[in-house]
Parts: C-alpha cells; sequence; structure tokens
C-alpha cells in the first residue's frame, strides 16, 4: 500500500497520519486503504465549493407542478384499467426486479440496528424487511415469476443487514432471487477546515454517498448485468423505512411502460407546504426535484387560484427505472452532484481523544437518486393516494409526523378500509393486520370474504395470515 503524501500535503490532508507512528502495521495498512480509496481532487473542490453552486431561489422561481397523471382526473391519458394490465403483463413476463434501498444511518429514530429490521407489523411485529419480502412473495405467486430483488446497504448497515437476512432464511426468498450489495461511502470533513476527519487514529471518518450512490453500486456489484441476464428490463425501487410502499405495483409500472418513461416517480400531494419531503417539480420542461431543505419556504406557500398547493407533487422515493436507462448514465453517474448535510460527527483530535460534539460539527456529502430525472429524456409522475403507499418509518414516537405509531396505524387503517369495502366491520379500537398471503390489495380482500361467505366482524386485534 503506498499513501501518496505528495498529494496529501497538496490537499491540507496530512493531518490524517498524524498518529502514523503509533499505529501497528495493521493498523497503517488498514488506514493505507481507507486512504487510497479517498479522491482527494473530488474531496478539494467540493470544499472549496468548486462544484455547481446550484441557486435554489433561482431555480424554485422557474419551478411549475409537473405533467402528472392524477388520481382525480377526469380525462387521463392511460386509463388506470390499461396501466394495470401492461404492468401484470410485464410482471407475469418476467421483466420487472426490485431495488431495495437501507443504506440509511436512521439516525432520527433512534434505533441502532438497520433500519429494515425495525418491527412494524401493527399485531405480527413483522420487521420492515420482512414486510417487503413478504408482498414480493406474494407478488411472485400471484404472477408465477421470480423478481429478482437488490438490497442496498451501507458499511453502516452492511453486515448486520446480511446477518439478519442469514438467520431469517432470506425473509422466505429464495438464494438466487436476493442479492445485496453495498454502497460507498464519502468522507466527513470539519465544516470550519475543510479537513477529513478521523474516527478513530486508523480510521477515516466515512458515511454513506447517498442513495444516489446507487447506480456506481449496482453496476460495480454486476447486479446490472445480472438483471439483463435474468431479463429484466424495469426496476421497481422503493426505500425500506416505507412499510405502505406497494413492492412492485402493477399499475405504476404500467404507466411507466405506456408513457414510454424512462424513470417514472410516483407522488403524494403534500399534506402542507414544508412537508420533509422532494418536490416534484417542472423546471424548463424537465421533471425535477427540489428537496425539501433546498426550496425556499416562499416557493413551497405558493397556492393556485383554488388555494392548493401550486408544489403540490410530495416525492415518495417510489420509482420505476428502465434498466437500460440505468445503464446508461452508468458512466454519467459520478455526474450526479453532491447534497452537502451539516451533520455532528464524533471525531478524533490532535491530541487523540475521541470528541462527540454537541452541534453540527462536519459536512457529510451525499448523492440523491433523483438528480437522475433531469437525464431522462423521457420521465413520467403518478400520483397516488398517501393513505395507501406512504406511511414512512424516519423519527422515534413523540415525533409529530412519520413516526412508527403513525406507520402502524396507517397500514392498520389501510387493511381495516379493505375489509370494510367488502363488507366485514372491525370494532372500534380493534387493530386488524393482513398478511399478503392472506390478500394482497382490496379485490383480494374481497374475493376472500366472498370465499369465507359473508361478513366478517372483527372484536380483538387480528393478524390475517
Ligand atoms: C427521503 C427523500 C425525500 C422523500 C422522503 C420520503 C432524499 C434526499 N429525500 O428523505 O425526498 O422522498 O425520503 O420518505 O432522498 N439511503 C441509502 N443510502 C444512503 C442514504 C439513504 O440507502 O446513503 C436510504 C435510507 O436507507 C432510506 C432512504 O434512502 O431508506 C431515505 O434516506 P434519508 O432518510 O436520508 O432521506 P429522507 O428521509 O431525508
Amino acid at each position: 500500500m503506498s499513501i501518496d503524501r505528495k498529494q496529501l500535503d497538496e490537499f491540507d490532508q496530512s493531518h490524517l497520519l498524524q498518529f502514523w507512528a503509533e499505529l501497528s502495521p495493521e493498523s497503517q495498512r488498514s488506514l493505507s486503504q481507507q486512504l487510497e480509496q479517498i479522491d482527494l481532487p473530488l474531496i478539494h473542490k467540493l470544499v472549496c465549493n468548486e462544484d455547481k453552486a446550484v441557486d435554489w431561489e433561482a431555480l424554485s422561481r422557474k419551478a411549475e407542478p409537473p405533467p402528472a397523471a392524477r388520481l382525480d382526473e377526469v380525462a387521463p391519458k392511460f386509463s388506470a384499467t390499461a396501466a394495470l394490465e401492461k404492468g401484470e403483463t410485464a410482471l407475469r413476463a418476467g421483466r420487472v426486479g426490485m431495488i431495495l434501498v437501507a443504506g440509511g444511518q436512521g439516525t432520527r429514530l433512534g434505533f441502532d440496528p438497520p433500519k429494515g429490521m425495525f418491527p412494524i407489523g401493527p399485531v405480527s411485529h413483522r420487521t420492515l424487511f420482512q414486510m417487503h419480502c413478504d408482498r414480493l412473495l406474494a407478488m411472485m405467486k400471484r404472477y408465477h415469476v421470480s423478481i429478482p430483488t437488490y438490497v442496498m446497504t451501507s458499511p453502516a448497515t452492511d453486515a448486520e443487514t446480511r446477518a439478519y437476512f442469514e438467520e431469517h432464511q432470506r425473509c422466505g426468498l429464495a438464494p438466487d432471487d436476493l442479492k445485496i450489495f453495498c454502497q460507498g461511502t464519502m468522507p466527513a470533513v470539519d465544516a470550519t477546515t475543510g479537513r477529513i476527519l478521523l474516527a478513530e487514529k486508523d480510521a477515516v471518518a466515512l458515511s454513506p454517498d447517498g442513495h444516489g450512490g446507487l447506480v456506481n453500486a449496482l453496476n460495480q456489484h454486476g447486479c446490472l448485468d445480472d438483471a439483463r441476464q435474468r431479463g429484466i428490463d424495469y426496476l421497481y425501487y422503493a426505500q425500506v423505512d416505507n412499510p405502505l410502499a406497494q413492492l412492485c405495483d402493477p399499475e405504476l409500472i404500467g404507466y411507466h411502460i405506456l408513457s414510454s418513461s424512462q424513470l417514472t416517480t410516483q407522488v403524494v400531494q403534500k399534506r402542507f407546504p414544508t412537508e420533509r419531503v422532494g418536490n416534484v417539480v417542472s423546471i424548463d420542461g424537465k421533471v425535477q426535484i427540489i428537496e425539501y431543505s433546498d426550496l425556499p419556504e416562499s416557493a413551497a406557500l405558493q397556492t393556485l387560484d383554488d388555494g392548493s398547493l401550486k408544489l403540490w407533487a410530495g416525492n415518495i422515493a417510489v420509482h420505476v427505472f428502465d434498466l437500460d436507462f440505468l445503464a446508461s448514465v452508468v458512466a454519467s453517474a459520478d455526474g450526479l452532484p453532491f447534497h452537502r448535510a451539516r451533520k455532528k460527527v464524533p471525531f478524533v483530535d490532535e491530541q487523540g481523544q475521541l470528541v462527540e460534539p454537541s452541534q453540527p460539527n462536519a459536512i457529510k456529502f451525499e448523492r440523491f437518486v433523483f438528480d437522475l430525472l433531469p437525464m431522462a429524456e423521457r420521465a413520467f409522475v403518478v400520483e397516488g393516494d398517501a393513505s395507501q403507499v406512504f406511511a414512512p418509518v424516519k423519527n422515534a414516537d413523540g415525533a409529530e409526523v412519520d413516526t412508527p405509531a403513525l406507520a402502524k396505524l396507517a397500514l392498520s387503517a389501510l387493511h381495516q378500509k379493505w375489509l370494510a369495502d367488502a363488507g366485514a366491520t372491525v370494532a372500534p379500537n380493534v387493530t386488524v393486520e393482513i398478511h399478503p398471503d392472506w390478500a394482497l390489495d382490496a379485490a383480494e380482500v374481497h374475493a376472500k370474504l366472498t370465499e369465507l361467505n359473508g361478513p366478517l366482524r372483527f372484536e380483538a386485534n387480528t393478524y390475517l395470515r
């Protein structure tokens, strides 16, 4: 291992070797390996803000609502029935794969293990990973097909995620249908000096490089080739933290195909202007997403004549990608912009002491997968009903939004609605949870109740499976 000391000096990062003399050969090797992975010219460019700074104010002033298939459209461009049929045909033909991103550190939730291991089933206490896999398995059964599933981890979640799937027999997925792959990392830098932080005397403070690291990671781990060899044309994408995500929803896949879209995004009507979701907008005829943290409040508060939000479309990070599109952007994946986040990052100071900052002291650099949108010539946007597709688990219970308790309520409310619409009754304060093997959607619940000869009454918490 050779460290380019000259380059470290050139970019004012030679402090990374300040403890070198006291390190064991093993520790020196480990630190060398880490330093070799760091693109010092890139870090320098980011620290000096030489990358393309985005004028979010100006961009937001040009932002218009995106062209979208809306829930209440009178004369839709494509009918939901046609979309459903198109998507089911693609699923049956084995042309659909699944990407689940699970590399985030989930600090806001206050749950140390990888977020996918969080128990969220309202009655079953199934984990997020298990709930997603149960739905995928039920979809495979319904369409008599394999749906290859690619789970992206990061060094922060990889080992525990692999162990979890090993201990739980891949949550039921066949060995060939589950590929776990690890995304890249970026060093955190001191917010004042721009110097890369040491997490330990022999370790750089590294963080996941954002879910925008997906493209490089998919390519480097052979997942795109694997999908190609398996005849996959479309990759459905969702975040592990949303237990309501309707993975591989045939209707959304159908809209993607009918619109000849390369990157389709499912959105929901934002609940309030400053909701912490990306804003799906159209700028100069291009669909793109302005993250909540970058959208000026004045732009978020704009309303139309009917009082509704002008920028109404909230990104729930559910996408359908053309495999060809993903393969085509690999070469330009390094062109995805970096977003900066000011965070508290523990570091080793010059005296070799570990410091736990009480205030944000560092800058992390992340790429966002939705920055692929401007690279797509054809992008489509489809509105979903938040009560059916979006209940993210972000914050610890007690917070106002996006907590486990609220996600459980949303899951149970949806399943109760399916039962009520099929004629069943659920006593007040009773929680019901439906395993996808019992029923995958409202239509199947209806068929099930008909099969069971008549309405059911639920008096106690029930897990139907
Ligand atoms: C994300 C979206 C936001 C909205 C919201 C919906 C971004 C930047 N913002 O906000 O627009 O869609 O979700 O819930 O996407 N992840 C990785 N690797 C990483 C970072 C994140 O796999 O390096 C995964 C993470 O495991 C999680 C998801 O991406 O499942 C969202 O990550 P986040 O929590 O950083 O994004 P958030 O919630 O701020």
